[in-house]
C-alpha cells in the first residue's frame, strides 16, 4: 500500500502538465489502473484480510484522488497565469495607434449650426454639387446677363461635342438645394442647407471651394421680424455670448425682396460676420412650386468657413484646405466631442 501511495503521489508531483497528469490518473485509477486492479483483487481475499486491505486501499485511493484534483487545479492556475502574462490588456490606455486626424473645424461648425437650427425647428436638406443652370441661376431669379453667370465666376462642366443643352455648373451657392427642397416638400417649410459651393476665385479671402449655410422658412405669415429674431437667436447660441451686436441694413439680392444684410460685430475675434437675408422673391417661390399669393418666407445665407474662423480664431482661410495634419491637430476637434445644444456647442 505504501509503495502504491508513494509511487503515485510522487508521479503526481512530477507531472508537468494536464496531459501528464491524466496519464498518471489512468495508470492509478483508470479501469485497468493499478489501484483499481488492486481493489478488484480484494474479491479473492479472505473476509478478514479483505476488510483490512480494503480500508487501507480506500485511504490510498482517496489520497491519490485528492492529490490528482489538487495538482489539476494547480496546473490550471499556472497555465492561466502564464496566459495572462502575454494576454493582458490595459483598458485605461488611449487607443493605439494614436489617431492621426481630428474633426475639421468646418465639420465641427456644420454640426454646431445644425444643432442650433434643429432646436429652432429647421430640418436639413442636401442636394447635388453638380447642378443644372436652371436650379443654380434661373430658379433664383438671377437674370441671364448677371455677372455671376460668367466663366470668370462659375465653373461650367464640359458637354460632349454636339450636345447643345445648357452646360451643368458646380453649384455657386446652396440655394439650388432650397429650390429642390421647396419642389419636394411644398409649403409650409423650414430647413437649412449646409454644404460645399464652388466659385472661380482664389486669393487671401477666397478659395475655389468653400462652405455655405443657407436656410429658409416659408409659412402663411412669416415676416422680416421672424427673420431678425431667428438670426439673433442663432448668433447668440453660436458665439455663446449674450450681447452679440447685430446691425441690419438694406441690401439687394436677386432672390430676396426686400433684402437685408446683417453685420455681426465679433469684438473678441476682431472681425465681422455678414449674413445675407431677406424675404424670398415671389419669382423664386413660384420656381419652387409655391404660390406667392398664399405663402411667404424668409431666407438667409452665410459662410461656414467664416463662422469657424471667427469662433475659433483661425486667421487664414486657405489653410482650411491644405490637409496639413499639424494644422488639423491644432485647430481640429476630438471625434467624441460632438456638439449638442444641451451639452454646450463649442470647445
Ligand atoms: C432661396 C431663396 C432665397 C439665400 C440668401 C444671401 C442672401 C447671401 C451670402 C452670404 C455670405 C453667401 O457665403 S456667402 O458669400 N449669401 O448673401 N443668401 S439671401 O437666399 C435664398 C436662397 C434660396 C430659394
Amino acid at each position: 500500500m505504501d509503495g502504491l501511495r508513494e509511487k503515485y503521489l510522487s508521479e503526481i508531483a512530477a507531472a508537468k502538465d494536464e496531459v501528464a497528469l491524466e496519464s498518471v490518473r489512468l495508470a492509478a485509477l483508470g479501469k485497468k489502473g493499478e489501484i483499481s486492479l488492486a481493489m478488484q483483487g480484494l474479491r479473492d481475499m479472505e473476509p478478514e484480510a479483505r476488510k483490512a486491505a480494503g480500508a487501507a486501499l480506500n485511504v490510498v485511493r482517496d489520497e491519490v484522488q485528492s492529490a490528482l484534483a489538487a495538482a489539476k487545479s494547480a496546473l490550471a492556475d499556472a497555465a492561466l497565469a502564464e496566459r495572462l502574462k502575454t494576454e493582458w490588456l490595459d483598458v485605461t490606455l488611449p487607443p493605439r495607434p494614436a489617431p492621426q486626424g481630428t474633426i475639421h473645424p468646418v465639420s465641427q461648425v456644420t454640426e454646431e449650426v445644425t444643432a442650433i437650427f434643429a432646436e429652432l425647428g429647421f430640418a436639413v436638406e442636401e442636394g447635388p454639387h453638380i447642378e443644372t443652370d436652371w436650379h443654380n441661376f434661373d430658379a433664383l431669379n438671377i437674370p441671364a446677363e448677371h455677372p455671376t453667370r460668367t466663366e470668370m465666376d462659375t465653373f461650367y462642366m464640359a458637354r460632349a461635342e454636339g450636345d447643345e443643352r445648357p452646360p451643368h455648373v458646380l453649384r455657386t451657392h446652396t440655394s439650388p438645394v432650397q429650390i429642390r427642397g421647396m419642389l419636394k416638400h411644398g409649403a409650409p417649410a423650414r430647413f437649412i442647407c449646409p454644404g460645399r459651393v464652388y466659385r472661380a476665385d482664389y486669393d487671401i479671402t477666397h478659395t475655389p471651394m468653400f462652405h455655405q449655410l443657407e436656410g429658409l422658412a416659408i409659412d402663411r405669415d412669416v415676416s422680416m421680424a421672424n427673420l431678425k429674431w431667428c438670426l439673433e437667436e442663432f448668433c447668440r447660441a453660436f458665439f455663446e455670448v449674450e450681447g452679440v451686436e447685430l446691425r441690419f441694413r438694406a441690401s439687394h439680392f436677386p432672390f430676396t425682396e426686400p433684402s437685408a444684410e446683417v453685420d455681426i460685430r465679433c469684438s473678441w475675434a476682431g472681425g465681422q460676420l455678414r449674413i445675407g437675408s431677406g424675404m424670398i422673391h415671389p419669382n423664386v417661390l413660384r420656381a419652387g412650386g409655391i404660390d406667392p399669393e398664399l405663402w411667404q418666407g424668409f431666407a438667409f445665407g452665410m459662410g461656414i468657413d467664416r463662422l469657424a474662423m471667427l469662433k475659433y480664431g483661425i486667421p487664414d482661410l486657405r489653410a482650411f484646405f491644405d490637409s496639413d495634419l499639424r494644422w488639423l491637430r491644432h485647430y481640429g476637434f476630438a471625434a467624441l466631442d460632438a456638439p449638442t445644444a444641451h451639452g454646450g456647442l463649442g470647445a
